[in-house]
């Protein structure tokens, strides 16, 4: 924001030599680089690499690598290894993917925007930013304590995500075998935010989501699970909570809407059966049919608040209070009156995942153009108290 305002005072101050405020603005907002950019195009034309691995050969740290998309959808036929750090890789037209067809396998610090991967995704370093991605195959990430992933509007079609900690927003998740999105767990001391996603569940013992990381906070929001399984048994859920990390912080779990479309298909809607971590659960709606919406056991203790959610098959294994419903799904302003959780529109919170001010349609875009992926601020923010918002975005 402050240079935003330089700006703004450079304009005013220089009105009428335009050029001399842009050269003097450019050099005041642009990082000094000496990073290379690597032209990947399948014809080598104007001395372009052809191969993406020929260009991570001559890149260093700090390079970008921007790959053409071959002419008539082909695709790069590849298993990449990525062994460099701080790299970026991206489609070279806004909005289209180039297409590898891989496994691909990642190193530290790297950004990958606008690629589609026929393959297994294996992101072994740490920080590393996947966004606008179409990933056919599983994406899976490990493994020591400073790995951290951040996916943002990606898709992943019959495969899963694994993922230890960062956060997840925004995607489009479609999975046969193992649940959409698993926390991993590993000796980690930070936060996993599950939020604006839609998982579709296919597994014969369905799992939309599950938690079980007891290093790891959850923080899972605003997602859509569609249990939909015509042969399954029962035994699955749409989110399970098996356990996450405490003391610290709070675990949460706000405003999802899990729809079970077939009746046989869970134990229960939204599970925190053994879970044994203090859990804030509030405004969820769960479509059911048959089944509890909602199982606890007598750890249940740990779900120090459990309200203002909506049922259609009720509760097992907890005292619900009054604000829960268990006879209905739908929850239009029904969720909690706080200003914590007002609807976008600023109307009272809807139970469900179009509810509240993480909605899943602030997530939800058909465009990859530039624009903001994902906002972290306060929920609510006092007369006179300083706070910060931090917004993750894309241009490519
Ligand atoms: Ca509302």
């Amino acid at each position: 924001m402050k240079n935003q305002g330089l700006g703004t005072r450079l304009s005013c101050a220089w009105a009428g030599r335009k050029s001399f405020c842009l050269v003097l603005a450019l050099y005041f907002f642009t990082n000094i680089s000496y990073a290379t950019d690597r032209i990947v195009q399948e014809t080598g034309v104007g001395g372009a690499y052809t191969t993406i691995n020929a260009a991570l050969t001559a890149a260093v740290a700090g390079d970008r690598i921007l790959i053409v998309p071959k002419s008539g959808g082909d695709s790069y036929d590849e298993n990449i290894t990525v062994n460099k750090q701080n790299l970026k890789m991206l489609s070279t037209i806004q909005g289209t993917r180039f297409i590898l067809r891989g496994n691909f396998t990642n190193f530290s610090n790297l950004l990958l925007s606008n690629a589609e991967i026929i393959g297994n995704t294996f992101a072994t370093g740490y920080n590393q930013h996947f966004i606008n991605c179409l990933f056919r195959g599983h994406v899976q990430t490990e493994s020591n304590d400073a790995s951290a992933t951040y996916m943002d509007h990606d898709s992943i079609l019959n495969g899963y995500v694994q993922i230890s900690r960062g956060r997840i927003s925004g995607c489009y998740i479609e999975s046969y075998d193992g649940p959409c999105i698993k926390s991993l767990a590993y000796n980690s001391f930070d936060s996993l935010i599950i939020v604006g996603n839609t998982c579709i569940i296919h597994d014969s013992v369905p799992v939309g989501i599950l938690f079980s990381s007891a290093a790891t906070w959850a923080h899972i929001w605003n997602n859509f699970v569609l249990v939909y399984n015509t042969g399954s048994t029962a035994g699955g859920y749409g989110i399970q909570l098996a356990t996450a990390k405490w003391p610290g912080q709070v675990n949460t779990c706000y405003n999802n809407t899990v729809f079970v479309a077939f009746g046989s298909d869970v134990t229960a809607g939204i599970s925190a059966q053994y879970h044994y971590s203090p859990f804030n659960m509030q405004n969820n709606a769960v479509f059911t049919l048959g089944a509890p919406g909602y199982e606890f056991d007598s750890a249940s203790a740990a779900i120090t608040t459990f309200k203002y959610n909506y049922g259609t098959y009720g509760f097992t294994g907890i005292q619900a209070d009054a604000t829960n419903n268990g006879t209905s799904a739908i929850g239009i302003d029904g969720g909690n009156p706080s200003n914590l959780f007002l609807d976008p529109d600023k109307s009272r919170n809807d139970a469900g995942c179009n509810g509240g001010p993480y909605s899943i349609n602030n997530f939800i875009s058909n465009s990859s153009n530039a624009r903001v992926l994902y906002m972290s601020m306060p929920r609510q923010v006092m007369v006179n108290q300083t706070f910060r918002v931090v917004g993750d975005g894309s241009a490519k």
